[in-house]
């Protein structure tokens, strides 16, 4: 047995006007709790540290940068590593990234007990746009504010398992999880703002939503074998309401734990490692069963090509 006790540490609203170290207390308060309850890593969601600003369109790259971090950890983060190393916690969070380079990117890492950084990811599927667009009742602006990771899917050993990091939309793309599951991933970390309703879908129902995203992450976990852990930052962020709904999904797929507010909410579950090894084994033994002679348009092509040669 390899138990790792995991920690979904889901966030209630960040808004606008909060700084980050009320932000950073709230984590730690959080991280307190879960050494409470006997845990060993703890996942915070997507841009842990601050309001999910892609939805404002800002043109002033001064005021869009005052969002990022420019080095992890920082003086506004430090007091949280320093927790995390005193209650020998591992610790996932995303957010915004600015290089020494002045590159932008939504970024997540995952620490050791030791508080060391041992993974870090950039999120690969930026949903949205870049322009201001008035048909929206609020906007989506990743594409604007952030550029595509360019550090692939990778996966870590850490904790005597094998760990990787995927960001909010990444979750709705079979091929993110394939990437790690054919490193062998036995846990997969995930943050997400999700907006609860969508202007261009007014009909769809925040059941149906909630629904999406329970599909994608257990349909992950289920066919790459692995423990799916999805934290949300939910709540009302300056009058956009974000879904909760955070998770912990075993590697058949099952729902062990489900968050039941939109606030700061912790779920533990006892994750063992080696609960992957059936379905790596059998169903989903990879070599065993996959055909990649017939898989070529997964990685030739990015858009549709009917057979009639019509695109789009
Ligand atoms: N948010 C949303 C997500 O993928 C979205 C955007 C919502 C896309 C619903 C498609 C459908 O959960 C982020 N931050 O990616």
């Amino acid at each position: 047995m390899r138990e790792i006790v995991i920690g979904a540490a889901q966030m209630g609203p960040i808004q606008r006007a909060d700084d980050r170290a009320a932000v950073v207390a709230r984590m730690i308060a959080l991280l307190d709790r879960a050494k409470a309850g006997g845990c060993d890593l703890v996942v915070f969601p997507e841009l842990a540290l601050t309001t999910f600003f892609p939805r404002w369109y800002i043109e002033d790259q001064a005021e869009v940068d005052a969002w990022f971090e420019r080095e992890m950890p920082n003086p506004a983060t430090q007091p949280l590593f320093d927790r995390a190393r005193e209650h020998e916690i591992a610790i996932s969070f995303g957010y915004a990234e600015l290089t020494p380079e002045g590159r932008h990117f939504n970024t997540s890492i995952l620490t050791d007990r030791a508080g060391q950084i041992v993974g870090k990811y950039r999120k690969v599927h930026l949903p949205g746009h870049s322009e201001f667009d008035p048909d929206r009742s609020h906007q989506h602006l990743e594409k604007r504010y952030f550029e595509p990771g360019d550090l692939g899917f990778p996966v870590w050993r850490n904790m005597d398992a094998w760990i990787g990091m995927m960001i909010c939309n990444d979750r709705r793309w079979p091929e993110a999880y394939r990437e790690m599951g054919l490193q062998g991933v036995e846990l997969v970390l995930l943050g997400y703002n999700t907006p609860s309703a969508n202007s261009q879908r007014p009909d769809e129902t925040l059941e149906t939503r909630l629904f999406h995203s329970d599909l994608s992450m257990q349909a992950g976990a289920y066919q790459n074998a692995t423990w799916v852990v999805g934290v949300a930052k939910a709540g009302n962020e300056d009058g956009h309401a974000l879904f909760g709904g955070s998770v912990i999904v075993a590697p058949d797929g099952l729902v062990a734990e489900r968050a039941e507010t939109e606030d700061d909410e912790l779920l533990v579950h006892a994750c063992d490692m080696d609960d992957c090894d059936f379905g790596k084994a059998t169903i989903f033994d990879f070599k065993r069963h996959r055909r990649i002679e017939h898989y070529g348009r997964i990685t030739a092509q990015t858009g549709v090509i009917r057979p009639d040669g019509t695109t789009g």
